[in-house]
């Protein structure tokens, strides 16, 4: 090291410090992206666009996903019989929990309490009780690929791959026993529910169109024509656009949820595999299994950014709330009401916490929640509202004004693990 006066050297440390400090405070949400063949999964801060860890994890991730607290995140390892649990503030792995072999598609109850999993080698559905951290219930279903929870968390929808009965597979949260099957004549790929529960996206092999069910009756409406392979297909809340990951010519391709007709698309990297949007709703996240890397589409029209990653790159989920926002009880969050939508569109507060909306439009809103709960019939421009959230749970809400702007708080207990 080059000696200097010892004034100099102080200043150096104390910049040092600064830097670290302002780092630590710049923290975004994360994303979590599985490489499938490095057996690893990269970490971003989606502030910054930058990989901050790469975590070595059960063989051949193929199935991600984060708590709603934000706090843990589940990766299944299809090449082993276990999925890995990541601590998201410490981005290490805590747990191997055993799960039976070759384990494949995630899905979480909106508590974050159940944790699916789809254990294609084993034909079977886990329930994976995430405050115990093991299986504590299991439903055959043969050769499960996928599985999308009805928001309204009554029942599971699986993906069934099994040669000649390819099905949706659909079980009761409750009772835990397969209520019905849906025959389908090609083998499932992906399944999504819309945020509001209203269809079901489904993909499959071969077919260039998403398939959109009903979940309400079981029927089949008219598909989403795409280019050659689409995979996953997703109405995100606080989108107006649904969005679909189109494998062939490597885009993403926007659609309109009401005619199912192609909005535009949206050139990426090489056979794009999934994707998630930002916690603000600004970005759209797509992992590029084919050219190794992650493209961060801007929504407003902004220049499309590539962060590289390991071999094949599956899947990838992004917290929805910064770990560093809401970390304790008494604090309080924000909303915008910008351009006719609620920004961020989904927030997870603890409970006690105070949330903030406030009207940065031209034009008067309002906050209507589904469960009868205290909002405002008119927020008027530049006005704001405020409210606490006691207890644990999912609060969806509109505007008055506007019905098509939709929004949801998750508030998640404020001990560790509830
Ligand atoms: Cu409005």
């Amino acid at each position: 090291m080059i000696a200097m006066p010892g004034f100099a050297r102080i200043l150096v440390i104390f910049a040092a410090l600064a830097a670290s400090a302002g780092a630590a405070l710049a923290a975004g949400p994360k994303a979590y992206v599985g490489n499938f063949k490095d057996s690893t999964v990269s970490v971003i801060d989606t502030g910054t666009e930058r990989v901050v860890a790469t975590l070595p994890v059960a063989a051949g991730p193929d199935g991600i996903i984060v708590a709603p607290n934000g706090r843990s995140v589940f990766v299944s390892g299809s090449g082993a019989a276990a999925v890995s649990e990541i601590d998201a503030a410490s981005d290490r792995v805590t747990r191997a929990i055993d799960v039976g072999k070759g384990p494949q598609g995630l899905a979480m109850t909106t508590d974050g309490k159940w944790l699916l999993v789809a254990v294609n080698g084993d034909d079977r559905v886990a329930f994976v009780d995430t405050s115990a951290h093991g299986v504590s219930a299991t439903v055959p279903v043969p050769k499960p690929h996928t599985i999308a929870i009805r928001p309204d968390g009554r029942q599971a929808y699986v993906a069934s791959q099994e040669p000649g009965h390819f099905a949706l597979v659909v079980i009761d949260m409750a009772t835990r026993a397969v209520v019905t099957q849906i025959p389908l004549d090609k083998p499932p790929r992906d399944l999504e529910f819309s945020h509001d529960g209203k269809a079901l996206y489904l993909t499959l092999a071969g077919v260039a169109a998403v398939q959109v069910l009903d979940p309400a009756t079981n029927q089949w409406g008219v598909p989403i024509p795409t280019g050659v392979s689409p995979h996953i297909a997703q109405h995100f809340m606080g989108m107006a656009s649904g969005v679909v990951v189109v494998q062939g010519p490597g885009e993403v391709m926007l659609f309109d949820p009401a005619t199912h007709a192609a909005v535009r698309s949206i050139p990426v990297g090489k056979q794009p595999h999934w994707l998630d949007l930002s916690a603000d709703g600004k970005k759209l996240w797509v992992s590029n299994e084919g050219s190794n890397d992650v493209s961060v589409v801007d929504l407003a029209g902004g220049p499309m950014h590539t962060v590289a990653v390991g071999n094949a790159p599956r899947k990838i989920a992004v917290q929805r709330t910064a770990a560093s926002e809401g970390a304790h009880a008494g604090g309080s969050a924000h909303v915008a009401i910008r351009n006719f939508a609620f920004e961020p569109a989904q927030i997870t507060v603890k409970a006690g916490q105070r949330v903030s909306w406030q009207n940065d439009d031209g034009a008067p809103h309002g906050l209507v929640f589904k469960d009868g709960s205290t909002g405002i019939d008119l927020l008027l421009p530049g006005k704001a509202f405020a409210r606490v959230f006691d207890k644990p749970g999912v609060y969806d809400y509109v505007c008055s004004v506007h019905p098509y702007m939709t929004a949801r708080v998750t508030v998640v207990g404020s001990q560790p693990g509830s």
